[in-house]
């Protein structure tokens, strides 16, 4: 049914579009009733308002603690028209009926992202806004909530196609907002309540709280629907907030891999230039470089058949040598922190490769959840932001790695955390000779690294492969020393892996026999 709007009450902290909108309803007859700073806006466009006091009988209180928290207001929204009890009571008690409400909140997040003090911010928890926006949603039957100046225009619409009336279907689709609003609304303070004033860590903190930031065009196949949401709080330098400057919508499968690549990029931060190439949310090249251009070469050459329609990402700002070399193959996506005027001109050739700025790196230590449903439930863990320095390594072998060794175990094992389980990465002076990724044994990774690299020897008609002298990293333990010895076998003469097996003695044996060097981490990155 149409439900004809003849007195709105509006009471709004963020005033834009404000006037325009009290303006369209005053002109079709519409009767306004304002709390005091919406009633001021209003008045000093040359508008009638009522004040919500003239309507409560009292005045605005308590520093606007009490403003509209009265029963002449929930009783005008409330009330079901066509029930003869609810009517009586209105008439007992000279309340009028509030057919449309406009409301938006004391600005919460705003008041603690400006670093406000404790006070201010509790003052900025809205309580008469949210039970008008509840109020009016529940009744939506007959009153039209709106809690989105974005939607103003559609309302004005909606009046001049129904004579000056709404229908049951834009009022149902705008309750449905107004809860959304207020919930998002409520979890924002709870999070603030348990983080940042009581210091409480997860599991305490789950506030699975965000806005929808882009629908996407399909998710991981073409039959799926997909979206990006982008949770409340500080923005964090990545992908999803990211600068995209050319190229097509980025897909779900663009973003994931992105992320992987950006990720891994970001235990580069502030150190030599590093490249990473991703494809599948694993790196098939990683290398670090006196130069950006070195770097790209080395991740390139690691792997060049899968490195075909892959996700870069570089730690430091893109120039155009690097940009160029990149353009010679087929790239999906670019991410960096920024990039040359030289770099964009570059690409500019490449209207279809998508190129994101992300202005920064993440931490790649900070702190956050992972979150993963399982039929039935929602699995939530803390990031997987452990990690080991060179002083926690464990020497378990006969013979100690060198200190070139120790630095291609330490950039093996930086790489392997961000490989899919089983993992195993091959690395020599700051270049992946060889990465097995996500295999159901470790043998196999093992293998399939070694068996890269051999083909990256064919394709450069090098002597040798790359994992001839290198260092293998392990995720996690070899449960058997069958795939230490696959590496021995490629050539690899330092080991860095966790360790903690009950076989570990016949591990270490093995790689004594064969007279490697290898080092415990004592912490395991699975990573599936
Ligand atoms: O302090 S409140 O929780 N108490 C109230 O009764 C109340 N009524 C409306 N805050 C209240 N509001 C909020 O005031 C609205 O949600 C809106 O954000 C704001 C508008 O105030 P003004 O019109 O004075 O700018």
């Amino acid at each position: 049914v149409n439900v004809p709007v003849r007195r709105a009450l509006l009471s709004v902290s963020d005033k834009s579009g404000l006037v325009e909108l009290g303006q369209a309803l005053s002109a079709r007859g519409v009767e306004l009733v304002s709390t005091g700073g919406t009633a001021k806006a209003l008045r000093d466009a040359g508008l009638a308002v009522k004040d919500i006091s003239e309507l409560t009988g009292f005045p605005e209180m308590m520093d606007g603690r009490v403003k509209t928290l009265h029963p002449k207001v929930h009783g005008g929204l409330l009330a079901v028209r066509d029930n003869a009890e609810h009517a009586r009571a209105m008439a007992d008690h000279q309340i009028g009926a509030i057919d449309l409400v406009v409301v938006n909140l004391y600005p919460f997040e705003a008041t603690v992202a400006k670093g406000a003090d404790r006070d201010e911010i509790i003052e900025n928890i809205d309580i008469g806004g949210p039970s008008m926006v509840r109020s009016a949603a529940k009744n939506h039957a007959y009153v039209t909530i709106m809690t989105d100046a974005a939607d103003y225009a559609e309302l004005l619409g909606e009046l001049e196609a129904n004579q000056g009336a709404t229908t049951y279907d834009f009022r149902r689709r705008m309750a449905a907002k107004a809860y959304s609003a207020t919930a998002a609304y409520d979890a924002m303070i709870s999070q603030w309540f348990l983080t940042v004033d009581q210091g409480q860590t997860f599991p305490e903190t789950l506030a699975l709280t965000g806005k929808l930031a882009t629908t996407l065009r399909y998710g991981e196949n073409p039959h799926q629907s997909a979206a990006l949401y982008v949770p409340n709080g500080p923005r964090i330098s990545g992908i999803a907030q990211g600068r995209q400057l050319q190229g097509k919508e980025l897909s779900y499968n663009n973003y994931n891999d992105a992320d992987a690549a950006l990720e891994l990029c970001a235990e580069f931060k502030g150190q030599a230039p590093a490249v990473i190439i991703v494809k599948h949310a694993n790196p098939c090249g990683v290398a670090q470089g006196a130069t950006l251009l070195e770097a790209w070469n080395g991740a390139l050459q690691c792997d060049s058949v899968s490195a075909f329609g892959g996700i870069v990402a570089v730690n430091t700002e893109l120039d155009g040598a690097t940009a160029a070399a990149i353009c010679e193959i087929f790239t999906e996506v670019v991410v960096a922190p920024s990039a040359t005027d030289e770099a964009l001109a570059a690409f500019a050739k490449k209207k279809n490769l998508r190129l994101i700025i992300t202005g920064d790196l993440p931490d790649p230590r900070r702190s956050g959840l992972m979150v993963k449903p399982i039929t039935g439930g929602l699995l939530v863990q803390t990031r997987d932001n452990g990690a080991i320095t060179e002083a926690d390594l464990k020497v378990v072998t006969r013979r100690a790695p060198t200190q070139q060794e120790l630095k291609d175990c330490l950039f093996a094992w930086t790489v392997a955390r961000h490989v899919k389980s089983n993992a195993i990465v091959y690395a020599k002076d700051g270049v992946t000779a060889g990465i097995g990724a996500g295999q159901m044994n470790r043998r196999d990774s093992s293998r399939i690294a070694a068996t890269k690299a051999a083909e990256a020897a064919e394709t450069y008609g090098w002597a040798q492969a790359r994992t001839v002298g290198s260092a293998v990293a392990s995720d996690a333990f070899f449960p058997f020393a069958d795939g230490l010895l696959a590496a021995a076998e490629a050539g690899a003469t330092a080991v860095i892996q966790p360790g903690g097996s009950i076989r570990d003695d016949e591990v270490i044996a093995a790689a004594d026999e064969a007279g490697l060097a290898m080092v415990f981490t004592g912490m395991r990155h699975f990573r599936h």
